[in-house]
């Protein structure tokens, strides 16, 4: 079985190479006819930390599926997600101008083209999937189902509705971690149970297990975005509010207290780190990615 022998830096740098080269070759090259929209679409996946690409490989590895069986759902995962972030940041939406530290694909190609780079990009993924030559037919559906079942609107899509009719309203904790659980959960658990799909003999615990860890960070990721968006609004623009809050979004933050959420991140991480011990040494890399989304900054 493959459990990793390098350190967790080079496990990531590795992996999210990996990512990178196999998003490479399925995204139409930029001078494919129509080249403005590819070169768009192109544009709008670049960037960000893969974190959603990495989760299938580390649960690939705890598995003892073998990287190419992974490069599939990891790349139709990171396509979704890039499609959700080009909508969301839409004038419709959030409209915004900034995403990963450049302007975003309605800024730079015109809200048009923002609209279809999204469309074409979620397109893609079930393409990828479909289309896929290394695992067999019924991974495929079945990674397929996993991923159309969260990206839509029992999942993805559904969160952001009532993400969108709550604006203006304050949720309790629980319709906050319900709506989170649909906008963002969703596709993490996905990521996890698409992986799951190389091995169907997989023990029922074990299953659940990856679900734990998928809840668990899912959430953890949610809180600690609603922590740093206020620590980083404090830290350079001297506010006490994130920029969610100032939107008048419902936040954990707003919610437990700063302190608090903070805490809650953590016994999450420790709960999701908890969760995969079934799986011995070959859990090592998704103990590690846990330890890795709790450092992040941004
Ligand atoms: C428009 C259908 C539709 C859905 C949008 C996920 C989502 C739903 C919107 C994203 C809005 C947002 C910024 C939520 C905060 C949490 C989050 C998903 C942050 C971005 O994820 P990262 O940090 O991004 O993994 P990178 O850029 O690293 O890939």
């Amino acid at each position: 079985m493959n459990a990793p022998e390098v350190s967790p830096h080079g496990w990531l740098a590795q992996h999210v190479a990996r990512l990178e080269h196999a998003l490479d070759e399925r995204l139409p090259a930029s001078d494919t006819y129509p080249a403005r929209l590819h070169e768009a679409m192109r544009y709008g996946s670049e960037g960000g930390k893969r974190l959603r690409a990495l989760i299938v490989y580390a649960t690939g590895e705890a598995l003892g599926t073998p990287a190419e069986h992974l490069d599939a759902p990891a790349c139709a995962v990171e396509l979704i997600h890039a499609y959700s972030l080009v909508h969301d940041d839409l004038p419709a939406m959030d409209n915004d101008a900034l995403r990963r530290g450049r302007p975003t694909v309605h800024v730079a190609y015109g809200e048009a083209n923002g609209i279809l780079v999204g469309d074409a990009l979620l397109t893609l993924a079930f393409e990828v999937l479909a289309g896929d030559t290394v695992n067999d037919a019924a991974a495929r559906i079945a990674m397929v189902a996993r991923l159309a079942d969260a990206a839509g609107s029992r999942g993805m899509v559904g969160g952001q509705a009532v993400d969108i009719e709550s604006e203006g309203r304050h949720l309790a904790l629980e319709a906050l971690k319900k709506l989170h659980a649909h906008k963002t959960g969703a596709l993490i658990l996905s990521a996890l149970r698409m992986a799951a799909c190389t091995a169907p003999a997989l023990a029922t615990d074990q299953r659940a297990a990856l679900d734990t860890w998928g809840r668990c960070v899912g959430l953890a990721f949610q809180i600690q975005d609603d922590v740093l968006d206020v620590e980083s609004s404090t830290e350079k623009l001297g506010k006490t509010q994130g920029k969610d809050e100032a939107q008048d979004k419902s936040t954990y933050v707003a919610l437990l207290g700063l302190e608090s959420a903070k805490q809650r991140a953590a016994v999450l991480f420790d709960e999701a780190r908890a969760a995969i011990a079934c799986f011995g040494p070959h859990g090592r890399a998704l103990k590690q990615l846990a330890d890795h989304i709790q450092q992040r900054d941004h």
